[in-house]
C-alpha cells in the first residue's frame, strides 16, 4: 500500500472529467462480485456509484484476499486509472492497483441485494437511504429546491416563513394534527403557510416559502404523506390568470433544470430527461365542467359538484402527457378563502395543476377573497368561527388588494418527474398514518 493521490468525487469521473487519469476515490462498497481472478466492486460516495475492478495479478495475495472477504458497506479507499468502458454501468470504471484505508463493516448488513418487502425496507430506512436509486432521487430533490429558489430570485420574490404552531385551519379541520402546547388547547400543526402569507404580502410584496406542512390524512395512499414539503407562493395585485402563469414557468424551469443538470440521475430512476425537456409554457387549461364531461364520457363516476379523488384524477390525467390546469372548482368543495367568480358565483377563481400519466394534482391555488364582508360571509357559510380568523379578517380592513397564490407539493412533483409509483421514496424519512420510526 502506497499513499493515495488526491480523492475525487465519483460524479466527476462519471461526467468524464478524469478519463485516463490516475485518481483515488473513497466510499462504501455497495455491491461486489468476483470472476476469474477479477473482483468487481460497486463503490458509492455521496455523488454517485461506480464500478471498480481489481485484477489478482496487480496485488499481493494477502491484499487481494482481504478485499475479497470484505462485507458489504465496508468503507474503502481505492486508487487506479479511469477507463472508459461501455460494459461498465455508467460507461466508466476504475482499474484499481492500490487499496488504502479500509473500515470493515459487520458481516450481516441487513439489506442484501435481493428484493425485500416494503415494510422491511421502511423499518431499515436509516440504512436503505444509501440505496443508489434513493440517492439519485434525493440528489434530484436537492436540485429541485435549488432550481425553485433560483427562479424566485430571478423574478424578484422574497422567501419568508410562517409558524408551524397554529390555531385555525387553512384547509379544513379534518386533517389537523393537534399538539400539546403548554397548557393550551386547540393548537395544531400548520397545513399551509398561506394565511400568514396573506399578511406578509403587505410587508414584503411577492413572496414564497419552502417548508413542511402537516396533514392527518386518514388513509394510506400512494400520494399522501402526513408531513410533506410545501412550496407556496403569494403575491399582491395578481389574479387567477397571473398566478397560473407563475405555476407554468416555475414547473417548466424546474423540469428543464433537472433534465439539463441531472440527466444521469433521471435515467437511473427511470425518467427519460427528454420528456421533461418537452415541458412548455403555457400549460393547457380545461374547466372543471369540461373535466366532469371527459370523466362522464369515460364512464367514470362523477357528478358536477363532486371533488376529484384518485378515482377521477387517475383516468383524467391519462388523457394528457404534459401537465394541465383544471380551472373553476365549485364553491362548495373549496376552502372559504377562495374568491367566487363574480360572473358565476357557484364556482371559484381556483385552479389545480394536474401532472400527466395518471399522477394527478400537484398544485392547488387561486385568487383570494379580498373583500371583508364577502370573506366573513364565506366563513359563516362554512360554519367556521370568525373569532378564529379575526386577524385574517383584519387584513381586509387595512389596505386590502386583489391577491393570489398557490401551494405545490414537492414530493408530488418529484414523484411525477422521477416517474415513481409511490410518494414515499421522494423523501428520506417518509411519515404516514402508520410510520414515525425511524
Ligand atoms: O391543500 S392544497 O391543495 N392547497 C393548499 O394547501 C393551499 N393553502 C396552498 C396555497 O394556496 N398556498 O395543497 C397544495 C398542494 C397539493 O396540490 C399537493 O400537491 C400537496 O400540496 N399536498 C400534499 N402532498 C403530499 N401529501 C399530502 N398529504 C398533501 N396534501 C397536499
Amino acid at each position: 500500500m502506497t499513499a493515495m493521490s488526491r480523492f475525487v468525487d465519483i460524479a466527476e469521473i462519471l461526467d468524464g472529467g478524469h478519463d485516463g487519469e490516475r485518481v483515488a476515490i473513497r466510499g462504501w462498497m455497495y455491491n461486489k462480485r468476483s470472476s476469474g481472478g477479477i473482483q468487481f466492486l460497486m463503490v458509492r460516495d455521496g455523488t454517485g456509484v461506480m464500478q471498480c475492478t481489481l485484477n489478482r495479478s496487480s496485488f499481493d495475495e494477502e491484499t487481494y484476499n482481504n478485499v475479497e472477504k470484505l462485507p458489504l458497506e465496508s468503507v474503502v479507499e481505492l486508487e487506479g486509472v479511469v477507463k472508459v468502458d461501455e460494459r461498465a454501468p455508467n460507461g466508466r470504471e476504475l482499474s484499481v492497483n492500490n487499496v488504502g484505508g479500509v473500515i470493515e463493516s459487520q458481516p450481516d448488513y441487513p439489506i442484501i441485494r435481493k428484493r425485500h418487502g416494503v415494510e422491511f425496507l421502511l423499518d431499515n430506512r436509516h440504512l436503505y437511504v444509501r440505496d443508489p436509486k434513493l440517492q439519485s432521487i434525493f440528489r434530484l430533490r436537492a436540485k429541485f429546491m435549488e432550481a425553485a429558489r433560483d427562479w424566485f430570485r430571478e423574478h424578484g420574490y422574497t422567501e419568508t416563513q410562517s409558524p408551524m404552531f397554529i390555531t385555525a385551519a387553512c384547509e379544513g379541520g379534518s386533517t389537523l394534527f393537534e399538539v400539546k402546547y403548554f397548557d393550551r388547547e386547540g393548537v395544531y400543526l400548520s397545513q399551509s403557510w398561506q394565511l400568514y402569507a396573506e399578511a406578509m404580502i403587505c410587508s414584503l410584496g411577492k413572496i414564497y416559502t419552502i417548508a413542511p406542512s402537516f396533514r392527518a390524512e386518514p388513509s394510506r395512499t400512494r400520494r399522501h404523506l402526513s408531513e410533506f414539503w410545501h412550496l407556496e407562493v403569494e403575491e399582491p395585485w395578481t389574479d387567477l390568470d397571473g398566478i397560473m402563469k407563475v405555476g407554468d414557468e416555475l414547473v417548466t424551469h424546474i423540469g428543464h433544470t433537472l433534465a439539463r443538470e441531472m440527466p444521469r440521475e433521471l435515467r437511473m430512476v427511470g425518467r427519460d430527461p427528454e420528456e421533461l425537456l418537452r415541458l412548455e409554457t403555457p400549460f393547457p387549461r380545461i374547466t372543471y365542467d369540461e373535466a366532469v364531461e371527459i370523466l362522464q364520457k369515460d364512464g367514470v363516476e362523477m357528478l358536477w359538484g363532486d371533488d376529484f379523488g384518485w378515482q377521477q384524477e387517475g383516468p383524467l390525467t391519462r388523457h394528457f402527457d404534459l401537465p394541465f390546469w383544471v380551472v373553476g372548482f365549485p364553491t362548495g368543495i373549496k376552502p372559504f378563502y377562495h374568491k367566487p367568480d363574480p360572473r358565476r358565483p357557484e364556482v371559484t377563481l381556483s385552479a389545480d395543476l394536474m401532472a400527466p400519466e395518471g399522477y394527478g394534482e400537484i398544485i392547488g391555488g387561486g385568487q383570494r377573497i379580498h373583500d371583508y364582508d364577502q370573506l366573513l360571509e364565506r366563513i359563516h357559510e362554512d360554519n367556521l368561527d370568525p373569532k378564529d380568523y379575526s386577524w385574517y379578517l383584519d387584513l381586509r380592513r387595512w389596505g386590502t388588494v386583489p391577491h393570489s397564490g398557490f401551494g405545490l407539493g414537492i414530493e408530488r412533483v418529484l414523484m411525477w418527474m422521477c416517474k415513481l409509483d409511490h410518494i414515499r421514496d421522494t423523501i428520506p424519512f417518509p411519515r404516514d398514518l402508520r410510520r414515525v420510526f425511524p
